[in-house]
Formats: C-alpha cells, structure tokens, sequence
C-alpha cells in the first residue's frame, strides 16, 4: 500500500494484524531450537542430531519430551492450523524407554493413538492421520501420556509434522 501525503497534510491509519492461518505447522523441524509457533505444556528439550543422534531426525534437531513421574502425566504439544484442503499429517516419532502412548487430536477428536508397552525405545518413521474429513483451522495437539510408575522416566522424541 502506498498512500501520498500533500505538504502539510495528515491521516491517520488504523492497521489490523491478524496471524498468519497457516497450513503448515510453524517451525515444524524444530530447527530454530525454541519451539516458535508453539504451545506446550511442560519441560522440553531440544535434541541435537550431532550429539544425541536419532535416526529418525529431519535436520539438525528434533523435540524430546520427558515425563518423569506419575501414570497418566501428560504433556501436550500443540498448533493451530487450516486444515482446508490437508489430507494427512505425517510425522516421525520415537518412544521409550517405559511405557507410553501418543495421540494426535484435533480440537477433542482423537484421530491417532499409539502405545508402546515395553520398556525398549521403539522407532515409528512416517507416522500418518487422516483429517481430511476437516476444513479451517483447528487446533492439532500432541499428546504424550506416561503409562507406568515403573523404570526411568518415559521419553519421546517428535519431529518434523507436515501437512500433505
Ligand atoms: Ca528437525
């Protein structure tokens, strides 16, 4: 917009910003290493591919989320996004080494849930869920659930959640 005054003259402009609806998930590799765009609930760390390698990690880093204590702690990572013409959101996760479950919602739909009951790390590369079924933004939250007291705390590793 250009607007051109006349010697003397004055306007004033009333601006309106409104954020970005965004179809992608910001910062979605994680790479800024501060989790811009963002909201989560608890601790977090940012883990460094060159240092603590993870297989499944898209750049440089990727999310660890850590639940130390009781069953049924939970931690959410979360997004608002368009959904408007996105058919799959793909990710790649990682979770260990006590039991626990991930899920996916949208707004309060559970639309993915997946629960490693052993006390190995397990690998999922390209996880998928189906929201085709949503259009205009919506909240898409992470959750991570700890299933036990026993062993170490759970873990998780999260990275690159993209819109297709
Ligand atoms: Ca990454």
């Amino acid at each position: 917009m250009s607007i051109t005054l006349l010697p003397g003259e004055t306007k004033q402009l009333d601006i309106v910003l409104t954020p970005l609806s965004s179809t992608q998930f910001w910062d979605k590799s994680f790479e800024s290493g501060s989790l811009v765009g963002w909201y989560i609930s608890r601790g977090y760390r940012i883990g460094n591919n060159a240092y603590d390698p993870w297989p499944l990690c898209d750049g440089q880093y990727y999310l660890v989320m850590r639940l130390p204590g009781n069953v049924g702690d939970a931690e959410e990572l979360s997004q608002d996004i368009d959904l408007t013409n996105v058919n799959t959101i793909r990710f790649q996760l990682g979770l260990g080494i006590s039991p626990s479950t991930f899920k996916v919602l949208v707004d309060d739909d559970e639309v993915y849930s997946l629960t490693n009951t052993t006390h190995s790390w397990v690998d999922y590369p390209n996880q998928e869920v189906d929201v085709a079924s949503y259009t205009g933004v919506h909240k898409v939250k992470f959750w991570y659930i700890r299933l036990t007291t026993e062993g170490p705390g759970s873990e998780c590793c999260f990275d690159n959640p993209t819109c297709f």
